[in-house]
């Protein structure tokens, strides 16, 4: 892990926006989950957004795991998240984002109820010619009350269907965000994050009035 400037209990450390060393007040920290289905480019997006170099807990797919993962579609696919991606991204002079992903195998779903603690919300990552392999991650923050966004990582760039399309075939709920991406790309990863991040706003704006 890249790191002195990780987080110790939640509270960011001196330096990781540089805020706190110019005397003004500490950036604002906001817990993301990077979620979804078994290899549909979540370590591939903490990695190609985050500013410092990403912690992965990564293990070698090997002929152990036959008949147990499904690699179809992931020919190019050696390794599987065990436990959590961890990144971070300053967002403006005073936001700082971080960074959880999940990992993406059944085997492993128990450890997300940890995960999501103190997370205020998450980006449900699918693969466009898989999302079913992300319907029990939609399912997850729909039943916990998490606002989530939905981003379609377009693998090898292709992007055959709109995001109304998407909306539909997943039943979201009305209003939920579906965003083509490409989770290689640091700026469509980025952008991912600001449409859940207005996601969040407007949330908290409605709890307020309410
Ligand atoms: N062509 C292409 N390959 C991608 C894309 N996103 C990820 N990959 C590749 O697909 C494989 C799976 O990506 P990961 O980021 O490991 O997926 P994951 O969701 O973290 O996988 P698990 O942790 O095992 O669930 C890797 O070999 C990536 O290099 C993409 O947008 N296009
Ligand atoms: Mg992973």
């Amino acid at each position: 892990m890249a790191g002195s400037d990780i987080p110790v209990n939640g509270t960011p450390a001196l330096g990781s926006s540089g805020a706190a060393i110019q005397g003004t007040s500490a950036p604002d920290t906001v817990k993301i989950l990077i979620a979804g289905g078994f290899g549909v480019g979540k370590t591939t997006m903490v990695g190609s957004v985050s500013e410092i170099v990403p912690l992965r807990t990564e293990e070698r797919l090997t002929c152990a795991s036959l008949g147990i993962d499904d690699l179809q579609g992931l020919a190019g696919k050696t390794a599987t998240t065990v436990a959590l991606d961890f990144g971070r991204i300053t967002i403006g002079r005073d936001l700082v984002l971080y960074l959880f992903g999940t990992p993406g195998q059944q085997r492993f779903w128990f450890m997300w109820n940890d995960l999501a603690i103190g997370a205020l919300g998450a980006v449900v990552l699918l693969d466009v010619r898989r999302p079913e392999s992300s319907f029990a991650a939609i399912d997850f923050f729909e039943r916990r009350g998490i606002p989530f966004v939905v981003g379609v990582n377009g693998f090898h760039g292709q992007h055959p269907y709109t995001p109304e399309e998407i909306r539909e075939s997943l039943a979201l709920p009305e209003g939920t965000q579906v965003l083509l991406c490409d989770a290689r790309e640091r700026e469509s990863s980025r952008d991912v994050l600001i449409a859940l991040l207005d996601e969040l706003i407007a949330a908290s704006a409605k709890a307020s009035a309410s």
